[in-house]
């Protein structure tokens, strides 16, 4: 796969994969990402960087469990090390503030900060503060994530996203946070990528805690959300200046015929994918086609619950990868029918901007209530190597330059487009992936923990400078 993407790369952008423009990413003038307020930052996730899962009192997440068991991780890798951010965090954050990054978005890890009885644990938290202290200091503005996959163990033994119970827990995990650290958090997101924890960890099981029925992934997600809307109000009355949102990953999906079969299996692969977070968050349902695809699956609602999860957004955080082509299944969903001869990053997934684009304007169509948005992911994985302490990640410039064309291009269509975070700042544990999939724009070699800035931070950390000697 790695061989087949980089010829149709270079066939794509020879100017690019040959190192022969003096600089590759620079948007042109007319772009917004010249604007000074258009926020370019950065981002990761605890369990994917911090390591240190051991230590101060920290609990076992639903992914320490996971990844402990034999084929459910590529390599048997676990985050038990990861970046060691946890103790290399002091120069984690000299290194993003050196590239002019203006935004950090990170998460707490739950079972850091909380015992099994909901006591605070203040090593735990402590370690946040100084962190978040810190960013603040060099002028980081900073995005806080509050559930980025890594559930305490506690809870799933008690059944996790199905038990509705954890809703509440998690709004008493949102009071604690908020409290200890208003002041510190320029915005909170509460969820990321509800998605992905209900479908991918309930029913398909490729994720944590590796559970498989489609009426499971339903109702964990009406908890997911529920949690969500469960934690806006809280976190308002614990810190009013700052910015509350939650973060939904977004897939485009295209018909493989014109036939109105796959065009409608196109349609369900986004009710799938984008509606069923979407619509309950703005329009106070679940879109009524998910239960077309997933018959019976309706999940338990109770009175009250859509009124909570649909309260009014500051933000909302966009998380876009790849593009699905579909068609129909013969039955009443869709199968994925790879396009051939197209460009693909390591993980496999087809490089596809206009899908951005597109989802991002048609989204301003249909919620009339859409509020600004942040890219709060964007980015690709590559077998990136560090050759003469260089990194050359040719494929990733591209990639990003026209992601970020993308962005432009629905900001002048209207949307409200407010900033873009590139995932990841560095390379890390990418869940079932382990460390073979390479993500960051800074090269992490896991044998030494020494990192090495790649080529494609070094032109944003040039733009930036740019951007700021124009202002
Ligand atoms: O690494 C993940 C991240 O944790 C959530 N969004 C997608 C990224 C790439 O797969």
């Amino acid at each position: 796969m790695a061989n087949d993407a980089s010829a149709v790369f270079d066939t794509l952008s020879p100017a690019v994969s040959k190192g022969s423009l003096a600089d590759p990413f620079t948007p042109p003038a007319d772009s917004s990402l010249w604007r000074k307020n258009f926020l370019l930052g950065a981002a990761t996730a605890s369990y994917q960087i911090e390591g240190a899962v051991n230590e101060d009192g920290r609990l076992p997440s639903i992914w320490d469990t996971f990844s402990a068991i034999p084929g459910k991780v590529l390599a048997g890798d676990t985050g038990a090390v990861a970046c060691d951010h946890y103790h290399r965090w002091e120069a984690d954050v000299e290194m993003l503030a050196s590239l002019g990054l203006e935004g950090y978005r990170l998460s707490i890890a739950w079972p850091r900060v909380m015992d099994a009885a909901g006591a605070p644990n203040r090593k735990g938290i402590d370690f946040y503060k100084r962190l978040l202290n810190r960013l603040k200091e060099k002028g980081i503005t900073t995005f806080v994530t509050l559930y980025h996959w890594d559930l305490p163990q506690h809870l799933e033994d008690r059944g996790g996203w199905l038990n509705r119970d954890t809703a509440y827990r998690f709004a008493d995990y949102a009071d604690l946070m908020s409290c200890e650290l208003a002041g510190t958090v320029d915005a909170w997101t509460t969820l990321n990528e509800p998605w992905c924890s209900a479908y991918l960890g309930y029913g398909n099981g490729h994720h944590a805690p590796g559970l498989a029925n489609d009426r499971f992934a339903t109702q964990a997600m009406h908890h997911l959300l529920l949690a969500h809307g469960l934690a806006v109000p809280v976190l308002r009355a614990n810190d009013p200046a700052s910015q509350k949102g939650i973060v939904a990953n977004i897939g485009r999906g295209t018909a493989n015929s014109d036939s109105a079969a796959d065009q409608r299996a196109a349609h369900l692969f986004e009710v799938q994918h984008n509606a069923w977070i979407l619509d309950p968050l703005l329009k106070g349902s679940y879109p009524q086609d998910l239960f077309e695809l997933w018959p019976g699956t309706e999940p338990l609602v109770l009175d009250g619950d859509m009124e909570t999860i649909s309260a009014p957004l500051d933000f909302l955080g966009i998380n876009y990868y790849f593009r699905t082509n579909v068609a129909s299944d013969g039955a009443h969903g869709f199968r994925d029918v790879p396009l051939e001869g197209v460009e693909r990053t390591q993980m496999g997934w087809e490089v596809y901007p206009d899908g951005l684009r597109d989802l991002l304007i048609g989204f301003k169509e249909t919620y009339h209530n859409l509020p600004p948005i942040y890219i709060t992911e964007n980015g690709m994985a590559s077998d990136d190597e560090v050759t003469d302490g260089r990194v050359e990640d040719t494929q990733r410039i591209s990639f990003l330059k026209r992601h970020l064309a993308a962005v432009d291009q629905a900001i002048k269509a209207g949307v409200d487009i407010r900033g873009y975070f590139l995932w990841s700042l560095m390379d890390n544990f990418e869940w079932a992936f382990g460390y073979e999939r390479r993500f960051g724009v800074v090269h992490v070699d896991y044998s030494t923990q020494k990192r090495t800035i790649k080529r494609s931070a070094e032109l944003v950390e040039k733009f930036l400078q740019e951007r700021k000697a124009k202002a």
